[in-house]
């Protein structure tokens, strides 16, 4: 559980940044990372969770923000993304980090429900 929270910083901060990128570049090629080595990488199991909750509140301050600037031919503007062959817009982007928090937050709720906590 502690590998999933600060799990979900790690891969909005990398969205939010292929945002800005998407904004300011022509079809920018965006950086992949490995996640499972991320996950396992020392400050996950060192710093508390709470500082990733925080820092995911902050994160989404500014990128709802940016967000609510765009206008809709803003999220037709594209990165191309290597491991998935092709461009992704903003719009379907938007739909997979909006998936993707819920996503998360279920499987903890699952988890909790499972142990009773
Ligand atoms: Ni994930």
């Amino acid at each position: 559980m502690r590998q999933v929270v600060h799990h979900v910083p790690d891969s909005h901060l990398h969205a939010y940044a292929r945002f800005k990128l998407a904004l300011t570049e022509h079809e920018p090629t965006i950086k992949p990372y490995d996640e499972a080595k991320w996950a396992e990488l020392p400050d996950t199991q060192t710093v508390s969770p709470e500082v990733s909750l925080t820092l995911l509140e902050a994160l989404h301050q500014r990128w709802v923000a940016l967000l609510r600037s765009l206008s809709p031919a803003d999220y037709r503007r594209t990165f191309r993304h290597p491991d998935r062959g092709r461009v992704l817009t903003l719009d379907e982007v938007l739909g997979i980090y909006a998936w993707h928090g819920r996503h998360h937050v279920a499987h903890i709720t699952a988890l909790r429900q499972r142990q009773g906590w």
